[in-house]
């Protein structure tokens, strides 16, 4: 044990009526939810690198936190770092939690020395797992921060680069491979571009499929029985990203013969960015089969910045869970806190309130969900507009040709008469629920 917590319990279910800010008041892993246990429904995630490996640092400044584990460049300090984070799962009860290559192990420079601290801190975390039961969601390879990322991995113009990235998946595959994960991701934060002027974008996009696709084998190959997950975000750290939401990655899956192979992992942030809502962006993804899992936070409105905070915003969230649930629920997905403190907020005690708070957030939307699809009312008011299409002769017209669709339109003189959306009604109902 480390005192890094010293004085904080661990958190439980105290009922929507506590006022103790470490006790969660909604997120009671063992209450039942249309038929499955609400730890089952969320399958809640701490992200390494937000909670333990950034430092606090924005575009103005550096370092704000201080953690017995910095520096973080030495293999001592990551195992401390990995006590800590055990420490946090276990007072959360987090089922799960995530990494990248680079959050966990410093950062030596080259690839072998990174292979080889990369299995002997994650030989370390398959101790701690079978000691705690905390499983992997997802592990990951940050493709993106150090400076030999900085003109994209896989879509680098350098082919010494491209074959780096391929090491390194290789090598974080078969990290998350040997720990039992359930998924592993791909986020192209580099592979996008600043300037036409210096990019082939059509070769770059041909070297990410093509990347893509030995990634597939790879995991084939090694009897990896997760889900291969890409997450879309449209800018920031590129101007362009090629992965920019969810329809533009479902376009490339299929380009490139994929869309049976891998689903995508979607953020709220990122789906903002986007100039999507985070439901649309659930919704499209179940509609194309490629609803994988969720990076779950909350952007700022107003600083067109991927700002990750903690998900405070009940409405949102019962949003994006009832489309979660109307897809069937995760199969192999969960709900990844991919969330960083303000850097403000320095004590260990805020790190802990964050996660508390943003669980319940989760698991109040959860049962708002769970609540408006067992009363039926939008299902009933979908139902209702799109009645038409139950008879057979609309239904035709789908089998049928423009040609004979205007003969029927002349024949029977159809002349459609509007019909109200009822947007402010299911408005007020959705209020009923959150
Ligand atoms: C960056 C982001 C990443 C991915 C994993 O915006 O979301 O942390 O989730 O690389
Ligand atoms: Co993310």
């Amino acid at each position: 044990m480390t005192n890094f917590f010293e004085g904080i319990p661990k958190i439980a279910y105290e009922g929507a009526n506590s006022t103790n800010p470490l006790a969660f008041r909604h997120y009671n892993p063992d209450e039942m939810v249309m038929g499955k246990r609400m730890e089952d429904h969320l399958r809640f995630s701490v992200a390494y690198w937000h909670s333990f490996a950034w430092e606090g640092g924005d575009p103005f400044g550096g370092q704000t936190f201080e953690r017995p584990w910095y520096p973080q460049d030495n293999m001592a300090n990551a195992k401390l770092k990995a006590d800590v984070a055990f420490e946090l799962f276990d007072i959360l009860n987090a089922p799960f939690f995530c990494f990248h290559d680079a959050d966990v192990r410093p950062e030596t420079g080259n690839f072998a020395d990174n292979a080889s601290t990369l299995d002997e801190m994650t030989d370390y975390f398959a101790e701690k797992m079978e000691a705690t039961g905390t499983r992997l969601l997802w592990g990951t390879a940050n493709m993106f921060s150090h400076r030999r990322w900085m003109s994209g991995a896989s879509t680098n113009p350098d082919p010494d680069v491209f074959a780096f990235a391929a090491a390194t998946v290789k090598s974080c595959l078969d990290a998350t491979h040997k720990l039992g994960g359930q998924n592993y991701v791909l986020w192209g934060g580099r592979e996008g571009y600043e300037t036409l002027l210096n990019t082939d974008l059509s070769t770059e996009l041909d070297h990410m499929g093509r990347f893509l696709n030995m990634v597939v084998d790879y995991k084939h190959k090694i009897g990896f029985e997760g889900t291969i997950l890409v997450e879309p975000k449209p800018q920031e750290p590129s101007k362009h990203q090629y992965d920019y939401d969810v329809a533009t990655c479902f376009g490339f899956l299929k380009n490139y013969g994929l869309e049976n192979e891998v689903k995508i992992n979607i953020e709220q942030g990122h789906a903002i960015l986007a100039g999507h809502s985070f439901e649309h962006e659930i919704a499209t993804a179940a509609a194309l089969g490629v609803f994988g899992s969720i990076d779950m936070n909350r952007n700022d409105y107003q600083s067109g910045w991927d700002t990750d905070q903690f998900p405070n915003n009940t409405p949102e969230v019962a949003l994006a869970y009832y489309h979660i649930l109307k897809a069937g629920g995760y199969t192999t997905g969960g709900t990844n806190f991919d969330a960083k403190l303000r850097r403000q907020s320095l004590d260990p005690v805020d790190l802990v309130a964050a996660h508390v708070g943003g669980m319940d957030t989760c698991a109040r939307g959860l049962k708002a969900a769970a609540a408006m699809i067992e009363d039926g009312g939008l299902e009933a008011a979908l139902g209702e507009r799109y009645a038409g299409w139950q008879n057979a002769s609309a239904k035709a017209m789908l089998n049928s040709d423009l040609g004979s669709i205007a003969q029927r339109v002349l024949d029977k003189g159809i002349n459609p008469t509007p019909k109200s959306g009822r947007q402010e009604i299911l408005e007020n109902y959705v209020n009923r629920f959150v």
